[in-house]
């Protein structure tokens, strides 16, 4: 039975039922009696699989299709009517015949299956920055990621209300998951989402990257507010007082492990602590206080599970312990719990790999074969997360003082520095940059731009993006967040990193704060303002001493007067786009170091 008497949402629904003709159709209320059924049913056709109820409950584990594993960027488009409204950073096509193509491949695709109409909010429920999508799905992993990942249920479409058209329609089907044939979608224009022929969450749960960062960039511009690949965490202080900094890093820098930080031994006695308000998305819009307040549209973490471990992120490994849904990670036989590359060095021996395939893991293992995929998951509820935020739920959000930005530079960006003021900050954001490891296929040290790590997911031309961002800073003149670039990757002579990383970045976080509410002094350099080595707190470091501080913060000119190349270059791509403001700032950081 319909959930909503919204005529706009009816509408819509009865369109896709009539596209893809499925058999039944099943409007996802949120309810446990309804969740408990559709995992028994998972259950029954192998679709998941219940882990051990006693060490995991309420856990459950699925494997995707060997081609389905990961986002796909090449099949990823932005359909706007103008192709400069997507810009030189995004696949396009003409809506109108993207949507020619797709429909016969939607046309009775559901026939013999089941359609769920999941009505979730991205936000607390009544939070003014909070909105509501719909996605329609064949899949019941979708409906129970879904459960985790968003607030999903009934409550979205109360909060939509009976006449709203403001909801992001998201229609996903499985299809035959065929990887040539797999396509990912956004109608910027139409708040639509069409996604077919995967089955892999950061395609699949529409809510995540296709919604809270494509579509909602596109809707913050026009709307003057801001969706971003940032986490959010709040730093107490012995005092009580919690100050909240949000950070953009690119993939595989640590950003879930930042989020969720403990901090050094000699913070924690004095009584600091961090507190995890999101990990992977923020939406942030001025508040009637005039500073930038940020909510995690999200409702749990989809966090990648290779490398998560007691040392690494104790909190995000406590978060899996219940509730929680594993993809394509490997699982023990004997007792049905689950293990991943960097857990322990203890894989079981009765092992299925990810692929499904029954081997011995520890011969495996010793072989260097993966028994996870790299990119295996876990969804887990943020509120298993021992350091879950207070004001996780609070519809307000939090008030940020800091933006960091960050990303893997072997040589050239400090331990940490501040932006000069906000459109400098917005050109170091623009200019963010990371080199490739080892871990991912081609060459290692090559220099990818990622702006605001926002590349794969900004819904509109990031030439205009960033001249909303540099508008976002002229309305909130001088209670805009101080921005900050943070680099934990600088290696030596011989590859080895230099910091320590994990908690003891708490150390750089302490020297931030202190810059934001004014006490700690600063050095000006070609690059920005950076802390005297000895305000870097390194009391209880082993191998960091004053000089290896002064190392880390070193600026080498020569190097960056090669990164100004670099960004000349990867600016040029925007053409008339390009705000002129930031090539102002690409010309004075070129003047400052040739001084
Ligand atoms: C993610 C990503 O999965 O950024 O969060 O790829
Ligand atoms: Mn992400």
């Amino acid at each position: 039975m319909a959930l909503t008497k919204n005529p706009n949402v009816l509408k819509w629904v009865d369109e896709m039922i009539t596209l893809t003709k499925p058999d039944s159709v099943v409007w996802i209320d949120g309810s446990k009696e309804q969740l408990e059924a559709l995992k028994n049913e998972a259950c029954s056709t192998g679709e998941v699989m219940e882990l051990n109820q006693e060490k995991l409950p309420g856990c459950l584990y699925h494997r995707t299709d060997p081609t389905d594993v990961a986002r796909v960027e090449d099949r990823t488009f932005i359909c706007t009517t103008n192709k400069e409204d997507a810009g030189p950073t995004n696949n396009w096509c003409d809506p109108e015949e993207m949507y020619a193509k797709l429909t016969p491949m939607y046309d009775g695709v559901m026939k013999g299956r089941t359609m769920y109409v999941i009505p979730y909010s991205m936000g607390p429920i009544g939070s003014p920055l909070a909105k509501v999508g719909v996605e329609v799905t064949d899949s019941i992993y979708v409906v129970l990621n879904m459960n985790i990942m968003t607030r999903m249920g009934k409550a979205a479409f109360d909060n939509l209300g009976d006449t709203s058209d403001d909801f992001v329609r998201g229609l996903h089907a499985k299809a035959q998951i065929d990887p040539e044939n797999r396509y990912i979608v956004h109608f910027p224009e139409d708040n639509t989402i069409w996604s077919i022929n995967s089955g892999y969450g950061g395609n699949v749960l529409l809510g995540k990257k296709c919604f809270a960062l494509r579509i909602a960039s596109y809707q913050g511009k026009n709307e003057g507010w801001m969706a971003e690949h940032m986490l959010i965490l709040g730093l107490e202080k012995p005092n009580g007082e919690v100050k909240y900094i949000s950070a953009a890093f690119p993939s595989a820098c640590g950003k879930t492990n930042l989020a969720m930080l403990i901090p050094p031994e000699g913070y924690t006695k004095k009584g600091y602590k961090v507190w995890t308000v999101g990990d992977d998305i923020a939406w942030l819009k001025k508040g009637e206080d005039g500073r930038l307040w940020a909510i995690n549209p999200e409702n749990g973490f989809f966090g990648v599970a290779p490398g998560t471990n007691e040392k690494s992120n104790l909190n995000a490994l406590e978060s899996t312990k219940k509730d929680t849904i594993f993809t394509n990670v490997c699982v023990n036989n004997d007792d049905l719990t689950v293990w991943w590359e960097g857990l322990d060095k203890n894989p079981p021996e009765n092992a299925t790999e990810w692929l499904g395939k029954k081997v011995n893991g520890k011969e495996y293992f010793a072989e260097g074969k993966k028994l996870a995929h790299p990119n295996s998951r876990f969804t887990a509820p943020a509120e298993n997360c021992p350091c879950i935020s207070p004001e996780f739920n609070n519809p307000k959000g939090v008030p940020i003082s800091a933006i960091i930005f960050g990303g893997r530079r072997a040589k050239t960006a400090p331990l940490v520095y501040e932006a000069f003021d906000w459109t400098h900050g917005t050109f170091v954001g623009s200019t963010m940059a990371s080199e490739t490891t080892a871990a991912a296929a081609g060459a290692v040290g090559v220099v990818r731009r990622d702006p605001m790590a926002m590349l794969p997911f900004c819904g509109y031309n990031m030439g205009d993006y960033f001249a909303h961002w540099l508008e976002m800073g002229e309305k909130l003149g001088d209670k805009a967040p101080k921005i900050f670039n943070v680099n934990w990757f600088r290696t030596d002579d011989e590859g080895n990193f230099i910091w320590p990383g994990f908690g003891d970045n708490m150390r750089v976080l302490d020297w931030i704060i202190d810059r934001c509410e004014g006490n700690a002094e600063a050095v000006e350099t070609a690059i920005g303002y950076e802390p005297k080595p000895e305000d870097i707190n390194i009391e209880g470091l082993d191998d960091v001493t004053l000089d290896v501080v002064t190392d880390l913060l070193n600026v080498d000119i020569a190097l960056w007067k090669e990164e100004v190349k670099g960004i000349k270059e990867f600016y040029d791509k925007f053409g008339d786009k390009l705000p002129k403001a930031l090539y102002d700032e690409l010309d004075k950081l070129e003047e400052r170091l040739n001084k």
